[in-house]
């Protein structure tokens, strides 16, 4: 699995400075930020593929904003444990895992936009198949595999992915927006318009060519093509394919259909996604929450900003993004879901609180912000603690935390979890102040999804009934074999409690606190090689 790191945005806001239980982010006022065209720190977004990890089973996870995590360790003693269980919370409901699935998408480019004479240059337009000449040929072949991400408020190529899909040299303007994340933030160019298209694995064929006639994109947009972002000895490989794509689509993400390609030597694993007109049908699951979008200004539409340098040339002083009108200033935006969290047993002194947390599709874990975690009482000493490879490098000792209750209400039933890890982190938030919290894809994990917004009327994200895996297929491409098999290895413990990595817990399949010869037994059973399938209900 590759992973990376998405950054959403700030309409002000340089999100990118926060990190860390105790430091806020920095924001000018919106007026401020109007007046000063050079500041023009809009979008942050960062990016990051690491390929060593020190993560069991060689898996790094993509934590939005926080970055990649590259690193966890519990800090809880086996004593702290046993009191907990002692203290009478139980966990009635799922848990979820440290990190979900990353939607990946094939992603390619074309020089498509409008003519810089027309009545309005600067707004995008909507494609639902590939349009254009490639700017770097051909088309189906030079592809980047990116994630969608809907945390990003821009769509962004990093370093290789940016030359592999010809957005350099000529193609880029001289004017650049900031790029924040854990560790810092630097400056990264804008390109000219252009044309982006994306789509699932699924539409890659058996020799790793994209159909075109498949893909859905946009065109006369603007992206960020920033340098390489690297950390320790992993290469940045990214692209984001974010809100100004998704915001005008469905997306529907399945677990059950899990895809495994190979592009340009890379192997690549993930669920299907499907990124479609909002016209054409999606399946219908039983469970759908509400999301809100939310920004400073209402958002309408998506352009790309002109350079207020020297207005009456069309060149993009920022990046496409969701704005009040064409020509306007740059808003972030994203969308919004209340979730209901409780630390400890409930009670008219602990109530159930309700944080607002941004739905980022792009993040595999789930973050909340260091007032969260004191509103809830949490301990001085985390559950765990994670290295996060972000922009600026390496940050260490990022506290986490294990969240008794988790509740959203939805169509169809409240959806609830037990016992939730969650990462404690300040991300400057697109409305301004700072983010409640990001729900991440680690809550659903086993379940198929579908991302619906909408800027107009209520935006939707179903969530399906868990699909059923073998206790052993710890990679969730329906079969166990060696892959798990190495999976089970990294995760292994010696037989007492207090032993298990919080990124390996799942493996825990008695919740006795260890990986043992009891775990073993149960991989054994469900041994299916890479062809067979494995029995959904083998294990349990
Ligand atoms: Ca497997
Ligand atoms: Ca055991
Ligand atoms: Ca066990």
């Amino acid at each position: 699995m590759r992973s990376r790191v998405g950054e959403g945005v700030g309409v002000r806001g340089c999100a990118g400075h926060g990190v860390g239980v105790l430091m806020g982010t920095s924001s000018g006022s919106a007026v401020a930020r109007q007046s000063a065209r050079p500041s023009m720190r809009v979008a942050v977004v960062v990016v990051f593929v690491t390929t060593a990890s020190v993560l069991a089973g060689d898996v790094s996870i993509r934590a939005g904003r926080a970055g990649t995590i590259v690193s966890v360790r519990r800090t809880t003693t086996d004593a702290e444990q046993v009191s907990t269980v002692a203290g009478g919370v139980d966990y009635p409901f799922p848990r979820p895992h440290l990190a979900g699935f990353s939607p990946l998408l094939a992603v390619t480019t074309s020089n498509t936009r409008r003519n810089p004479l027309d009545d309005d240059p600067y707004s995008h337009d909507l494609q639902y198949s590939y349009v254009g000449s490639p700017l770097h040929a051909p088309a189906n072949l030079n592809i980047v595999i990116g994630f969608l991400d809907s945390g990003a408020a821009v769509d962004l190529f990093a370093g290789s992915a940016a030359v592999m899909l010809g957005v350099t040299g000529s193609r880029l303007t001289e004017n650049t927006m900031e790029l924040g994340g854990v560790g810092g933030s630097f400056q990264a160019p804008v390109s000219y318009p252009i044309g982006v298209f994306a789509q699932g694995l699924g539409s890659l064929d058996i020799g790793g060519l994209l159909k075109l006639n498949e893909v859905v994109g946009h065109t006369n947009v603007s992206v960020v093509a920033s340098p390489p972002i690297e950390c320790g000895n992993g290469e940045a490989v990214a692209a984001l394919i974010g809100m100004p794509f998704l915001t005008f689509f469905n997306s529907v993400i399945r677990v059950d259909t899990p895809r495994r390609v190979t592009v340009n030597g890379v192997e690549y694993s993930g669920p299907d996604v499907k990124i479609q007109d909002v016209l054409d049908e999606v399946p219908e699951y039983p469970h759908a929450f509400a999301m809100e979008f939310g920004s400073l200004l209402p958002a309408l539409g998506a352009a790309f900003m002109q350079d207020l340098e020297d207005v009456l040339n069309v060149v993009p002083g920022s990046a496409t993004s969701l704005s009040l009108i064409p020509g306007s200033f740059v808003t972030g935006g994203a969308f919004f879901v209340d979730v209901q969290v409780l630390q400890g047993v409930p009670g008219p002194l602990n109530p159930v609180q309700t944080l607002r947390m941004m739905v980022d599709t792009g993040a595999q874990s789930s973050i909340i912000s260091g007032g969260a975690a004191a509103n809830l009482s949490l301990s001085l000493d985390p559950d765990f603690e994670i290295e996060a490879c972000g922009v600026g490098g390496l940050q260490t000792g990022i506290p986490g935390y294990y969240i008794d209750y988790v509740g959203i209400n939805a169509f169809g039933g409240k959806l609830e979890w037990s016992r939730a890890p969650f990462i404690v982190l300040d991300l400057g938030s697109p409305e301004g102040g700072t983010l409640d919290g990001i729900l991440g894809m680690n809550f659903f994990w086993d379940r198929n999804v579908t991302f619906e917004p909408a800027l107009l009327g209520s935006s939707f994200f179903q969530v399906s009934d868990p699909v059923p895996f073998a206790y052993a297929d710890f990679d969730l491409d329906l079969h166990v074999d060696t892959r798990d098999q190495r999976v089970f290895v990294a995760c292994a413990t010696r037989p007492r409690p207090g032993q298990v990595s919080p990124e390996c817990e799942h493996l825990d399949a008695d919740f006795d606190g260890d990986v043992d010869l009891m775990e073993f037994a149960r991989l054994q059973d469900c041994m299916s090689g890479g062809i067979s399938l494995a029995g959904e209900n083998c294990g349990r």
